[in-house]
């Protein structure tokens, strides 16, 4: 299972792993009240021009904005819907304060209410039509954000959490809209990690383990598609390709700086915890300039931004990197990759387990100590029973129980330590454990 809305939601075959959104912190906090001084910093003119460029994002007339729901939800729901869309409709132009204040209220209320929805089962089982509900509740939030001339920052994070929890609506607005308000962001609504925090994060690097030659997997330097096909692809073999992402631009771009200039105040799900196989692992959402200052800048506890599809959720981000041609030899379609981030301190674990699509993990920053197993070792790698964890091991595999698990020391496996510029390819099912030696960003590219 996989994060909130910007994945699919969790299908039979999906690994049961992260982002369980029933594990989220609910309902987000509501934007602050009202009239803070910060609301009229800007002036009239530049709130009304926003306003224009905002209003331009939604449909020209009120019919167009059609609020179709892809299946059934309480009667009252519409109604209500309705209520918020005539609103934004019947206002000649910038809804007056009461409207404003009117339409944040059928916000709040629709929130509430489809959040009740979201959380209250499996993800899987929550039907389209209440993410689709919550999407326009935050829609309608975040525009009454606007309207009343408030400091963006609330509603940026209405659309975050639109964007992670609901369906997309109206030609995915809230992604339009949001790259609208993050642009306007005033210097002091953005989050940064503080004067010089390059500098404060530690540098001494974790020593690298060993990596034995008789284990180390094969370094490739750009193979040919044939001979990637022929000798990894179709035997299934696990190899670390070098030179095929140099050119990306986040190799030069991305650092801990850049993500707080870029993303400091979108909001993202953060896994709290060193394994989300631990009791008290947990998730919650947060900014990730909250993100970078508490777990990568002042780490003292593990936060891991772990298996989330930002790319989708901050389409700028996306123009940094590329998938790798060598996707070309899968079956599916280019849109049905699945392309993931995974952005954390030192010291973050993903425990063994397996994936039911290829993969293409590429290094961005930072060092990973990876372990392969192939998947004809599965029964010496005690799965975990029942459906949750199936797929994922109960070794510790850097400090194995031998004891209850003696059948471990059979299993063979390959490793490496994944530089920046590396990308490994992991086969389908191949069993792999990570574990971060520095601060570090990894895209996963899964694909069939
Ligand atoms: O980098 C990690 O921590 C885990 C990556 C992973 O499990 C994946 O790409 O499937």
């Amino acid at each position: 299972m996989q994060v909130p809305q910007t994945s699919p939601a969790a299908g039979e075959g999906e690994p049961p792993r992260r982002g369980l959104p029933s594990a989220l912190p609910g309902p987000p906090p509501g934007p602050p009240s009202p009239g803070s001084r910060a609301a009229m910093a800007e002036g009239p003119a530049a709130g009304e021009a926003l306003w224009a460029e905002v209003r331009a994002l939604l449909p020209g007339s009120e019919e167009g904005l059609s609020l179709s729901l892809s299946g059934e939800v309480e009667d009252c729901v519409l109604p209500l819907l309705r209520r918020a869309r005539r609103l934004l409709y019947g206002a000649a132009g910038r809804p007056c304060e009461a409207e404003a204040a009117a339409l944040g209220r059928l916000g709040d209320i629709l929130r509430d209410y489809s959040w009740e929805r979201l959380n209250a089962g499996p993800w899987r089982e929550v039907s389209k039509a209440w993410r689709q509900v919550y999407a326009y509740a935050c829609l309608f939030g975040a525009l009454a954000e606007v309207a009343a001339g408030r400091p963006l920052a609330p509603a940026v994070r209405l659309c975050d959490m639109g964007l992670l929890m609901g369906a997309s609506v109206l030609d995915n607005v809230l992604a339009r809209l949001v790259r609208v308000l993050q642009a306007r962001l005033p210097r002091g609504e953005r989050p940064d990690a503080g004067p010089g925090s390059a500098k404060r994060i530690r540098i001494e690097p974790l020593p690298a383990p060993v990596v034995q030659p008789e284990d180390a997997l094969p370094h490739l330097h750009c193979p040919s598609l044939e001979h990637f096909r022929d000798n990894y692809l179709i035997p299934q073999k696990p190899v670390v390709l070098e030179g095929i992402i140099d050119h990306w631009p986040c190799m030069k771009k991305w650092s801990v700086d850049y993500f707080c200039q870029v993303a400091g105040c979108r909001t993202v799900p953060v896994e709290l915890g060193t394994r989300y196989t631990d009791e008290e692992w947990s998730q919650k959402l947060m900014t990730v300039g909250d993100f970078i200052n508490q777990y990568i800048v002042n780490g003292n506890s593990v936060g891991y931004l772990a298996q989330h599809q930002l790319f989708d959720q901050i389409p700028e981000l996306r123009e940094d990197i590329s998938i790798p041609d060598y996707c070309c030899l899968g079956e599916g379609e280019e849109d049905e990759i699945t392309i993931n981030a995974w952005f954390g301190p030192e010291g973050t674990i993903s425990p063994l387990h397996q994936d039911p699509q290829q993969n293409f993990l590429a290094q961005v920053f930072g060092r990973k100590y990876i372990r392969l197993y192939s998947p004809q070792d599965s029964e010496n790698l005690y799965p975990h029973e029942g459906h949750i964890l199936h797929n994922t091991s109960q070794v510790d595999v850097e400090d194995p129980d031998l004891l209850k698990f003696p059948n471990f020391r059979k299993a063979a496996f390959q490793s490496c330590v994944l530089m920046p510029g590396q990308v490994l390819f992991i086969p389908v099912k191949y069993w792999h454990y990570v574990r971060s030696l520095d601060i570090s960003f990894s895209v996963s590219f899964w694909w069939s």
